[in-house]
C-alpha cells in the first residue's frame, strides 16, 4: 500500500523545504518507496479529522494502511527500520545511527529552530539582539562538537544514516548565517546531503506544490 503525508497546503517557507515534510519526502526517495500527499491548510489542521492523526494539529502525518503516525523523527525511524538504506544492518552501527538521529533532533535542533523563532517573532522586542547572541552561541557550542566529530568524513557515521538525513535538515535552517559560515566541514556536510539526488526529488517535489499554490 502507498503511504500517504500531509503537508502545507502553502508553506510558510515559500518552497524552501525547511517545513518537516521535507524529511519524510528525502526519507521515503531514498528508500524508493512511493508516496501520496495530503495537502492541508491551517484551519484544516486543526479540525477533529487532522487532530486524531497530530493531536498538536501540526504536519506532517504518515499513514500506510492502519497505521498512523505523527512526529517527522518516529515517522522517518519507521521507515528506516522497514527498507533498507538509512540503517546500517550492523547492530552497533545501527544503534549510532539512532544515537545521531536523536542528536539532531534533541541536541542540535532545539537552539536551530529557537533562532529561527526568534528572527521570525522576537526582532522587534528591545532583548532581541541578546536571546539572539546568546542562542548563537549555544549553536556554535553544538556545531564545535558535530564539526570536531566529521573531520573530513563525509557522514556522521560511516555510510550515508537516517542520522545525516535528520541533521542536515535541522542544519539546513542554518544556511546563509555567519554562525554555519564559521564551520567550513559543517556547511560542506549539509551541501553534500543537499547534492544527493534524493534529497533533489523530495525537494523538487515540495517546491511544486509551492508553485502551482502561488499561481492559483
Ligand atoms: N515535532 C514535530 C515533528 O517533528 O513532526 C513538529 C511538527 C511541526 O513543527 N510542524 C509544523 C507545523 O505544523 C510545520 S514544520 N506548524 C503549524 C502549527 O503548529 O500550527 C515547522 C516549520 C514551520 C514553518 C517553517 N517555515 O516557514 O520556514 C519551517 C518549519
Amino acid at each position: 500500500m502507498t503511504a500517504t503525508i500531509t503537508a502545507f497546503a502553502r508553506s510558510p517557507d515559500r518552497g524552501n523545504g525547511l517545513a518537516r515534510d521535507m524529511r519524510l519526502r528525502w526519507a521515503l526517495e531514498e528508500v524508493g518507496q512511493p508516496y501520496e500527499v495530503r495537502l492541508l491548510s491551517f484551519e484544516a489542521m486543526k479540525q477533529p479529522a487532522h487532530l486524531a492523526l497530530q493531536p498538536f494539529g501540526q504536519i506532517p502525518t504518515y499513514e500506510d494502511g492502519d497505521l498512523a503516525l505523527f512526529e517527522s523523527g518516529a515517522i522517518v525511524f519507521h521507515i528506516a527500520e522497514r527498507h533498507p538504506g538509512l540503517l546500517p544492518d550492523d547492530a552497533k552501527a545501527r544503534a549510532r545511527a539512532i544515537a545521531w538521529m536523536f542528536a539532531a533532533l534533541n541536541t542540535v535542533e532545539p537552539p536551530v529552530f529557537d533562532r529561527a523563532l526568534a528572527r521570525i517573532l522576537e526582532r522587534d522586542q528591545p532583548w532581541y539582539e541578546q536571546r539572539l547572541h546568546g542562542l548563537e552561541d549555544i549553536i556554535r557550542k553544538r556545531l564545535d562538537g558535530l564539526s570536531r566529530h566529521l573531520g573530513d568524513a563525509d557522514w556522521l557515521d560511516g555510510a550515508f544514516s537516517a542520522g545525516d538525513l535528520l541533521m542536515v535538515t535541522v542544519l539546513r535552517r542554518l544556511q546563509g548565517s555567519d554562525v554555519l559560515g564559521e564551520y567550513p566541514n559543517v556547511a560542506a556536510y549539509v551541501a553534500r546531503g543537499e547534492a544527493r539526488p534524493a534529497y533533489k526529488r523530495a525537494f523538487g517535489a515540495q517546491l511544486a506544490v509551492f508553485t502551482a499554490a502561488s499561481t492559483r
